[in-house]
């Protein structure tokens, strides 16, 4: 097929050959600080789908040089949003390729004139491989969809009398068993059934592979002598927190550093200076998860002052970091916070909404919050990639606990365990470790979901992910998640917590909701006996369409979802007495896949309509999960009864 997938083949060949381990500098979240500005993209860009048969077109032509209307027609496309289902094309839905968006930005004079000034554009997710131009001049490449991006353009916008800038960012979507998910273009040769040249995108994972800019795109300011990443660990001696800080810097050799820790009340309980160091917080106020403690999520702030000397003079900057103060750690049977047993009552998510697709949308960021507290959830897993910094910093505010995973999804096929893959997948923890360490909320790395481990490379393979998310972040446990039926999962020995998903009832012995108690049974005593492990029940639901009733229960209808539940708990209760150290439901919401007869317009588990709308099996779980926060919670208090009343 000329110039077809190939061609972007050819494009992410090399590039995905070029990963260079251990990253360069930090990816602090951009904040706003008297040293600092930042400038939201937020809003309409121009747009255009690169339809051309190799999906080449906008490199020979080098779209890029000008701006995008001048080389062909421009569609209006919100950013953040998937590009899928904004508009009425079926084509552009299902659309395999190149897509180019691009902004004109006018800029404050100062920033284009005081030379002391750094500008970085940032790029919070762009889904799958981005090219990044500004004023038709290269300033960075990226692959993976998930986690941000930056280029220092200083030099670009300080060069000359430019008000304005113009952003051009081409966005692939296409996966190959190299990326993360992993993918395959399938090329269909048989044209007595498929036009010349078709091809599709196949996936191995269970939801649309929307693409775009999902995350939003901004610009900030630091002067050129700069605070570049913060690592905090915190450790708790009697009631004494004690919060380890290392603190890099960028642009200078000549600097101090103050920092002082900062109570919620904007008192200073800590002091120190020195690019590291430990802060002792008397009497501290740990950061509890929501319903475990009467004081749910107290952060502290880590206000950190860089005083420079630089070639031009004295120069200051100023970052401000929430900080929690906790302890996570795993024993044989128990998954503790703070020292107390912790259990997971909680589900997984996805980035999934009507029109957006996966693009990030405050409103809906808000109303998922408010449902997870409505719900009694103290935890999500963030299945199966990882979501947006504004999720988890809203976590971090309201004790949501979070089991942090990658995109190692469908990683299924043995090419997808090769050192191309590996090589990849160790980067991508580098950058997730590096993008969310300092949340307190985030207790777990998860380095995948269901990979084929029985496959030959995979112990190696999971081996290597594994000891490199430990050497890069020793503070927290690592898991994989795999499913019942891999009962040789290579990689399982290498995890601090088993997490396992499981669908009795559901994907096979289907209807009969009996088998499920014995069988869960047998899942959890084979998995314990053989690696004395924590764990947890990491997936489990059933197919819902809200509306659908049928009693006795039949399969789609709400009646089987709850029953389904029903049946799982009465195991569950049993297991966590012992060694379950818990439970997340699948899915929160419904949310949307790939077309196939077995799901009518998207994957129906969620206990929530895809627009938030509870389902019957809502409300049950909702009891249930009140009453194991009532149970497990380690302060005993009212307040929980008066927060759920
Ligand atoms: C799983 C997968 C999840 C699917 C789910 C299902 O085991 O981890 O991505 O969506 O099952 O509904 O089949």
């Amino acid at each position: 097929m000329p110039g077809g997938p190939a061609a972007f083949r050819a494009l992410l060949g090399p590039l995905l050959w070029g990963c260079a381990l251990a990253l360069q500098g930090g990816m602090l979240y951009p904040r706003e600080s008297p040293s600092r500005e930042r400038k939201e993209l937020d809003g309409l860009w121009s747009f255009r789908a690169d339809f051309s048969s190799g999906r080449h077109q906008g490199f020979e032509q080098q779209w890029y040089r000008r701006p995008l209307r001048e080389s062909g027609p421009t569609l209006d496309m919100p950013v953040p949003s998937s590009f899928n289902d904004v508009s009425q094309d079926g084509q552009l839905r299902s659309f395999v390729g190149w897509v180019w968006y691009e902004r004109e930005v006018a800029l404050p004079q100062r920033w284009t004139q005081d030379l002391d000034r750094r500008v970085v554009l940032r790029i919070g997710s762009a889904h799958y491989y981005a090219i990044v131009w500004v004023n038709g001049v290269h300033v960075t490449e990226h692959e993976g969809g998930h986690l941000p991006f930056e280029a220092d353009i200083s030099k670009l916008v300080q060069s000359g009398p430019l008000a304005s800038c113009r952003i051009t960012i081409a966005v692939n979507n296409t996966l190959t068993p190299y990326t993360l998910p992993p993918g395959a273009i399938l090329y269909k040769t048989d044209t007595s059934k498929y036009p010349k040249g078709y091809f599709v995108q196949d996936t191995n994972f269970d939801f649309f592979n929307y693409a775009g800019l999902h995350r939003s795109v901004l610009l900030y300011t630091t002067p050129t002598a700069y605070i570049d990443d913060i690592t905090i660990t915190t450790d708790v001696a009697q009631d004494t927190g004690l919060v380890n800080y290392r603190i890099f810097v960028q642009g200078t050799e000549h600097f101090q550093l103050e920092v002082s820790l900062l109570d919620e009340e904007g008192k200073v309980v800590a002091q120190g200076t020195g690019g590291w160091g430990q802060l002792l917080v008397p009497s501290a106020n740990l950061w509890w998860p929501y319903l475990m403690h009467e004081r749910p999520a107290y952060l502290y702030s880590l206000e950190v002052r860089l005083i420079a000397q630089t070639a031009a003079g004295p120069v200051s900057d100023f970052y401000t970091l929430p900080v929690g103060i906790r302890t996570v750690a795993v024993t044989e049977s128990r998954f503790l916070i703070n020292g107390k047993p912790f259990y997971f009552h909680g589900v997984n998510k996805h980035e999934d909404s009507d029109i957006r697709g996966k693009g990030f949308d405050w409103p809906l960021l808000v109303k998922d919050f408010h449902l997870l507290r409505w719900l009694g959830a103290n935890s999500f897993r963030t299945s199966h990639y990882p979501y947006a910094e504004e999720v988890m910093q809203l976590c971090d505010r309201y004790g949501i606990v979070v089991i942090d995973e990658c995109p190692g999804v469908g990683i299924v096929l043995p090419q997808n365990f090769g050192n191309v893959s590996l090589q990849h997948h160790l980067q991508v923890m580098e950058e997730l470790v590096r993008r969310d360490k300092n949340h307190p909320a985030v207790v777990m790395w998860s380095v995948a979901n269901e990979p084929k481990s029985s496959l030959k490379p995979a112990g190696y393979y999971f081996k290597t992910v594994i000891a490199h998310t430990k050497a890069l972040d020793p503070s927290r446990p690592v898991t994989f998640v795999t499913n019942s039926n891999y009962s040789t999962d290579l990689g399982v020995p290498y995890v601090d917590v088993i997490c396992v998903n499981s669908y009795y009832s559901w994907y096979h012995d289907y209807g009969h909701l009996e088998l499920i108690q014995l069988q869960l049974e047998t899942q959890f005593e084979n998995w314990y006996r053989a690696h004395q492990k924590p764990i947890i029940q990491s997936e489990y639901g059933a197919e819902t369409i809200a509306g659908f009733h049928q009693d006795p229960p039949l399969m789609f209808s709400e009646e089987y979802q709850k029953s389904m539940l029903e049946q799982y708990h009465l195991v569950l209760d049993q297991k966590r007495k012992e060694y379950v150290v818990g439970e997340l439901i699948w899915n929160f919401a419904d949310f949307m896949t790939n077309q196939t007869p077995q799901r009518p317009v998207g994957n129906k588990k969620g206990i929530f309509t895809r627009q938030r709308q509870p389902k019957s099996a809502a409300f049950l779980l909702r009891d249930r999960y009140w009453r194991l926060a009532n149970e497990t919670r380690t302060v005993s208090h009212n307040t929980f009864c008066n927060i759920r009343c």
